[in-house]
């Protein structure tokens, strides 16, 4: 925990001597199915009020993605429409030139996002391909959008390269509780997630690290997921929450179930208190949720979103939708107007 910022414990909550809650690293996974049970109102209230002290309650991030190698990938993650261990129909493509992503990133930077986010289906970058990829980063960092990528496991020496050519942020989640990794992913594990994570760190990059929810796993294995994140040694400084996106032919099919939809509010507003500084992205399965559920989430304290028509190989809310929707709520976002 941060010096200064112990307070005494009041009904489960540290406050600093402002009154704020503290940023903590010791939750418990009791803790979070407390707050995830309070009567919603008074969850919301929590989350509001975290969500207040750090932010600005009215702004949303935008990001876009960009699938820079698809396809071919040697993991097994069972939910994943790349993974070479399931026939689900889809093309694998050799890496992007950089001519192509930062055509592309220029057009979504055009289109309103303020990060750009490239993703590669490997296991880990080969000394080759990190080479592209760092050559690609500073480009785009040129275009003044934030740079990120998520490529697989990294050495330290990969991380720091990737720093050197200006990443902002690296994406590695750990998609699940520590409990449920194991039904769904057998080709790495939670620990080799947790040490690529350490070396992104130490190599000065921002983490960006959350999950998805909707596999068939329990209410207690989403905690699980978010007690994991909060008790990392420093916060996400991004956490996307994914919504299964559904892809034919994966292990996940079968167990899939979408979650509820309050319990996702619920959810979201969990991930804000325990996590209150980090920004919250509601990721993929936007396409599954109602605009009444967009705003709850963001209610919540969910502040990001991946905008453009697909993610890396799924489905996403056309940006015209989400400029609309943005605006029914006077919330502001590079997508539909600058915040004031
Ligand atoms: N191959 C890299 C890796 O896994 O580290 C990067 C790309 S991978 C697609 C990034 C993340 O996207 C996964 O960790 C997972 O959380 C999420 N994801 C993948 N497929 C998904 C799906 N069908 N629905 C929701 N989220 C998904
Ligand atoms: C993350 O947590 N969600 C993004 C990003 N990190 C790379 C990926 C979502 C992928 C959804 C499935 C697909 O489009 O293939
Ligand atoms: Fe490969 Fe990433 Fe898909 Fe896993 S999530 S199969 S590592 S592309």
């Amino acid at each position: 925990m941060a010096d200064g910022l112990v307070g005494p414990r009041d009904n489960g909550r540290v406050r600093d001597s402002h009154g704020i809650d503290a940023i903590r690293y010791d939750w418990t996974r009791t803790e979070a199915q407390t707050l995830y049970d309070l009567p919603f109102a008074d969850l919301m209230f929590r989350a509001q009020s975290a969500h207040r002290a750090n932010f600005d309650p009215n702004h949303v991030e935008t990001a876009s993605l960009l699938s820079i190698k698809t396809g071919g990938c040697p993991e097994d993650c069972g939910y994943c429409s790349q993974s070479a261990h399931y026939d689900t129909g889809l093309k694998a493509t050799k890496l992007m030139a950089q001519a192509d992503v930062v055509a592309t990133a220029r057009r979504a930077r055009d289109a309103g996002a303020a990060r750009f986010c490239m993703a590669a289906a490997w296991r880990n970058p080969k000394e080759r391909d990190l080479d592209e990829v760092c050559g690609m980063v500073s480009a785009v960092k040129e275009l003044g959008m934030e740079t990120c990528v998520t490529l697989g496991m990294l050495t330290g020496p990969q991380a720091a390269r990737l720093r050197e050519a200006g990443l902002d942020f690296y994406n590695h989640n750990v998609d699940t509780s520590p409990e449920f990794y194991d039904h769904i992913i057998t080709t790495r594990t939670l620990q080799d997630r947790i040490d690529t994570l350490a070396r992104v760190r130490e190599a000065g990059i921002k983490v960006c690290c959350g999950g998805i929810i909707g596999m068939g796993e329990a209410v207690d294995d989403r905690l699980g997921m978010l007690v994991l994140l909060a008790n990392l040694p420093d916060h996400p400084e991004s956490v996307p929450i994914n919504l299964w996106n559904e892809v034919k032919g994966v292990p996940v099919n079968d167990t899939a179930e979408r979650p509820d939809p309050i319990s996702l509010a619920r959810l979201v507003a969990v991930a804000r208190i325990m996590m209150p500084q980090s920004v919250v992205r509601l990721s993929a399965g936007r396409q599954y949720m109602t605009d009444e559920l967009q705003a709850l989430c963001f209610l919540a304290g969910a502040n990001s979103i991946f905008i453009g028509d697909v993610l890396l190989t799924t489905k996403n809310p056309q940006a015209a939708r989400d400029a609309n929707l943005l605006d029914r709520l006077g919330m502001t976002s590079r997508l539909n107007r600058a915040p004031a």
